[in-house]
């Protein structure tokens, strides 16, 4: 299990896009929030509302770390994701901001608590792509400052893996990265930017390397940070 905790980290390449002009002032209806990021990713298969879905964020503002998935072990700790470099006696660390897809709704948690739905969930209608939108602030608890930048990864996963009678068991997932087990490390929250897989010195996301389940093979990922300007 411990090979999951092996800090291989996306170097991502920064795309400066030009402002406002792509930027819609709604989306779903609501009026934008002035800061949001998004974050895409294209399955293999199809996105299948039986399987889990996990954006997960760390903010704790230090890139040495970020969100990785648990494959299977004596700590399995909430059976999805953890953070990097954790010893092998250390308790499991929940990532401390997800948005989870699972039974067709996405819900945003933070702290482990439940925080309401993302400013953006959708799937598309070929049912390969996934888009999530949040809003900076629900990052953070109300009131609290956003850190600079944070740690991302998409963690997808057959089934949650949770003690005792999962214990051993090998489920199929999939993460950023050739093995799954890699995250973006370093996404400033402040620059207006795109980083894409594929694109730059992020590697291609491969479909097949950590799984044989379709529906949960990332073979791309999006990530965009999103500053409303002032018109
Ligand atoms: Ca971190
Ligand atoms: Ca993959």
């Amino acid at each position: 299990m411990r090979d999951v905790f092996a800090s291989l980290i996306l170097t991502a390449v920064l795309l400066a896009l030009s402002g406002c002009a792509r930027y819609p002032a709604t989306a779903g209806g609501n009026t934008a929030p002035a800061r949001t990021l998004v974050s895409e990713i294209t399955v293999l298969g199809e996105i299948n509302p039986g399987y889990y879905y996990f954006l997960a964020i760390d903010t704790d503002g230090d890139t040495g770390d970020g969100p990785v998935p648990i494959v299977t072990g004596s700590e399995l700790g909430n059976g999805w994701g953890t953070i990097s470099g954790l010893g092998p006696n250390d308790p499991i660390v929940e990532p401390p901001f997800y948005v989870m897809y699972h039974n067709g709704s996405f819900a945003m948690f933070r702290d482990g608590v439940y925080v309401g739905r993302p400013f953006r969930g959708e799937v598309s209608a070929d049912r390969k792509t996934m888009l999530v939108e949040i809003d900076q602030l629900s990052l953070v608890a109300p009131g609290a400052a956003l850190p600079p930048t944070v740690q991302l990864n998409w963690i997808t996963d057959e089934m949650i893996v949770t003690p005792p009678q999962l214990i051993g068991v090998r489920k199929q997932y999939d993460g950023f990265g050739p093995s799954g087990n890699t995250f973006l490390f370093d996404v400033p929250l402040t620059v207006t930017q795109t980083l894409e897989s594929g694109v730059g010195v992020s590697p291609e996301e491969l479909p097949r390397d950590t799984t044989s389940i379709d529906d949960i093979d990332m073979i791309h990922w999006r990530v965009e940070v999103r500053l409303q300007t002032a018109t």
